[in-house]
């Protein structure tokens, strides 16, 4: 794409995000009369399920088992660890009536699954024999935000919520896992393109009763970060709860140590927020419903028309053989303009255009949608040559979103060199920090920025802390937040 363009989209971002889910199909928001929810829609809802795929392969892969635990949470149990219920407290939709009935046990609709995943696991696991054990479910969950809602981005039902849940026997074992959680994140939106930070956000900022928190933090088109995904070492304060003891190995009996970490809806907004365009979707080939759509363009004699479509028909096999998910639009009532329209919104990585021209020569001419460019190939290298542009624009897009989120990363040495990248680059400052809470308030409020946290894995930082004249300890990152 030339610069240009994609400067001008990116800086009415909401407004072209809110265009791209109805253009392509892929959310309805905001007509449902209850506000934070939203509908998947087909499409959208293929691209959905294409995303937890992968990350469903990489979680069995590592020995996660899935599993799905009611919805409803009865009071008391969601209150057990008291961290975590103040931390929910106000976020909480609750039911209260069943039928005419006033129910005598408050049930919350639940807003995360620690409290009753906790209560089975205490009454599965008697030993360290059994652990690790981790689990994970793909569900609804409800969060009352009341800052303002956005598709995908902050919903109320968050109903692409995957949530990993770990128990162990030892300190060491959840900071293994922990380890292994963000590996597997990484890999997951590595393997979508998206690019991000890790940072371990402040104890201020930590998930309602873990004992830290770790999250990764991407850059959206208008400069604002999006937390994408997050890994909590709770230690034990679940099972100390929950009452929840085992054997241990040196035969005595201990509460055991867990973790949690999820990801949600987010990771489709982002998926669609860096990798799209001017006119809709780009969509990563291994995620894309249509990887390849064969056009065919009408000619006037009716002749030569359906050697046009008989050829189509013949590119279609071929791609389908070589097990790429294409599809011809034969529709006859639809211009080629209207298709290209169509399917570019939609994000369908390749074109495939087939006139009279092709016909004759057994040939294909094929457009990459990231950068349009066209390319002839001979019917017989069709299959071989949309495999290799398939993963030539998964590259470019990776690449594109990998220098989008470097330049929107800057080291700063003082508030004002701060204030200055957050007003002309936007995305994520970095600062030297002493450590103290009070001196990143400060700095939060100059720049009316909020605190990402510090480096992980963790680094030293040179200089002092701007705010204070101390010795830095690390780095602080700042940004203006989703
Ligand atoms: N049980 C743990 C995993 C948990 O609930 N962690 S969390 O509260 O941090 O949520 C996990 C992820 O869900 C977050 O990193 C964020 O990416 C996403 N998320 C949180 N609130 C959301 C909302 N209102 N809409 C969409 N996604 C949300
Ligand atoms: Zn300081």
């Amino acid at each position: 794409m030339p610069e240009p363009q994609r400067r001008r989209w990116q800086e009415r971002f909401s407004e072209w995000f809110d265009w791209v889910l109805e253009r392509a199909e892929v959310y309805d928001y905001g007509r449902y009369p209850v506000k934070g929810m939203g509908v998947w829609m087909p499409y959208g809802f293929s691209i959905r399920r294409n995303v937890l795929e992968l990350l469903r392969r990489l979680l069995d892969e590592t020995g996660h088992d899935e599993v799905l635990f009611p919805l409803l949470i009865p009071d008391f149990l969601l209150a057990k660890e008291g961290e975590h219920i103040k931390g929910f407290e106000d976020e909480v939709y609750w039911v209260t009536r069943g039928g005419l009935e006033e129910l005598d046990q408050k049930l919350a609709l639940r807003p995360t699954s620690e409290t009753p995943i906790t209560y089975y696991e205490s009454l599965w696991i008697q030993s360290y024999k059994q652990l690790p054990r981790k689990f994970y479910q793909v569900v609804s969950v409800f969060r009352y935000e009341t800052k303002a809602t956005r598709p995908l981005i902050r919903v109320r039902e968050i109903s692409m919520f995957k949530e990993a849940h770990t128990v162990h026997e030892s300190f060491e074992d959840a900071e293994r896992q922990v380890m292994e959680a963000i590996d597997v994140y990484k890999k997951f939106f590595d393997s979508l393109g998206i690019s991000y930070v890790i940072s371990r956000r402040p104890d201020w900022d930590k998930f309602a009763g873990a004992l830290y928190t770790i999250a990764f933090d991407t850059v959206l088109p208008d400069g604002r970060t999006l937390q994408i995904g997050t890994v909590h070492n709770l230690g034990q304060n679940f099972t100390k709860a929950f009452s929840f003891r085992i054997h241990t190995r040196d035969e005595k009996y201990d509460y055991p140590w867990q973790t949690s970490y999820g990801v949600s809806d987010r990771v489709v907004a982002t998926l669609i927020a860096v990798h799209g365009d001017d006119m809709g979707l780009v969509l990563p080939s291994n995620i894309a419903p249509t990887q390849a759509i064969i056009i065919p363009i009408p000619s006037q004699s009716e002749d030569e028309m359906r050697k046009v479509l008989e050829y189509s028909r013949r590119a279609l096999s071929a791609l389908l053989e070589a097990g790429i998910r294409a599809k011809l639009d034969d529709r006859s009532d639809t211009t080629p303009g209207d298709k290209y329209y169509y399917w570019d919104a939609k994000g369908v990585p390749v074109r495939v255009e087939v006139g009279p021209r092709e016909a004759a020569s057994e040939t294909l001419t094929l457009v990459r949608r990231d950068t349009l460019r066209r390319t002839s190939v001979h019917l017989r290298e069709a299959a071989e040559a949309v495999k290799k542009l398939l993963s030539e624009i998964d590259s470019n897009l990776a690449e594109r979103a990998r220098k989008f989120m470097s330049s929107h990363i800057t080291r700063a040495s003082s508030i004002e060199e701060a204030r200055k990248a957050i007003e002309e680059r936007k995305g994520i400052v970095e600062l030297p920090w002493c450590g103290s809470e009070e001196c990143a308030n400060k700095v939060m409020q100059e720049l009316n920025v909020k605190t990402l946290g510090t480096p992980w894995p963790p680094e030293r930082a040179e200089g002092v802390c701007p705010v204070c004249g101390r010795p830095a300890v690390t780095y602080m990152r700042y940004s203006r937040q989703y």
